[in-house]
């Protein structure tokens, strides 16, 4: 018989800077399974699922659905403006409890959760050629954490800096399962998504045939 190992393969909670941890295999299959099928719903509408326009005339190679606000670079609105103008989704709240269930773990004080109440969540869909650049996040009119969760494929996630697009940054693996939050002075750090591992993911135990899921939840800090 194999002994049970003392320690978990993968650590439970990492810190990766102050306020970034790292919640490695958080999401159990049931769990990941039944995002999938929500993110699959959304994707239909009322605003579908597509690549979003960028000011320069070309298209994120990620394909996003947004739920609470639609966000196109450096704005949030209720409606798609440029797309069509449809109020997109209400963000469940049982979505909102899930992202106040990974804070409260996170930072280890279980108070964390009543008080977080995130009102968008942006599902990005990453086919496997899809990157994400290095950005911040911070058309949001708070400083409240963000909570990540990802499904599928393994990714590359850059953690950088606050200052600026370049190094200094660490490189942290993604799997499906895993919860991240930033949160504190992590919270406007550059970061980005610059290689996808295909078919890396799960499948059959999520029912995500190929590709990666992430959801972000956020505050805005926006009234109406
Ligand atoms: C750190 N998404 O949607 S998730 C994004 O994997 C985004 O799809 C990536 O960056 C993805 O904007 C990374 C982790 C994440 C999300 C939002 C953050 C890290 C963040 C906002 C501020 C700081
Ligand atoms: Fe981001």
């Amino acid at each position: 018989m194999i002994p049970f190992p003392e320690e978990p393969a993968r650590p439970r909670r990492v810190e990766i800077a102050p306020g970034a941890v790292h919640l490695p295999g958080w999401l159990t299959f049931d769990q990941q399974r039944q995002l999938v099928r929500a993110c699959r719903e959304w994707a239909r509408g009322p605003v579908p699922m597509r690549h979003t326009r960028l000011p320069g005339g070309g298209v994120m190679s990620i394909q996003t659905v947004h739920l609470g606000w639609y966000w196109r670079p450096y704005h949030y609105s209720r409606t798609a403006d440029d797309h069509n103008g449809a109020r997109v989704a209400e963000l469940p709240e049982w979505l909102a409890d899930l992202g106040g269930s990974v804070l409260a773990d996170a930072y280890q004080d279980p108070d964390a959760a009543a008080g977080y109440r995130p009102d968008v969540a942006l599902v990005n869909f990453y086919d496997h050629a899809a990157k994400l650049g290095m950005h911040q996040d911070k058309e949001e009119r708070s400083s409240a954490p963000v909570v990540s969760l990802s499904i599928g494929d393994r990714c590359v996630f850059r953690v950088g800096n606050t200052q600026n697009r370049n190094r200094p940054w660490t490189d942290v693996e993604l799997a499906s399962g895993d919860a991240f939050v930033f949160g504190g002075p992590s919270r406007f750090v550059y970061h980005g998504v610059p290689k996808l591992y295909p078919d890396s993911g799960p499948h059959d135990e999520i029912g995500l045939a190929e590709g990666r899921l992430n959801l972000t939840l956020r505050v805005t800090g926006l009234a109406g």
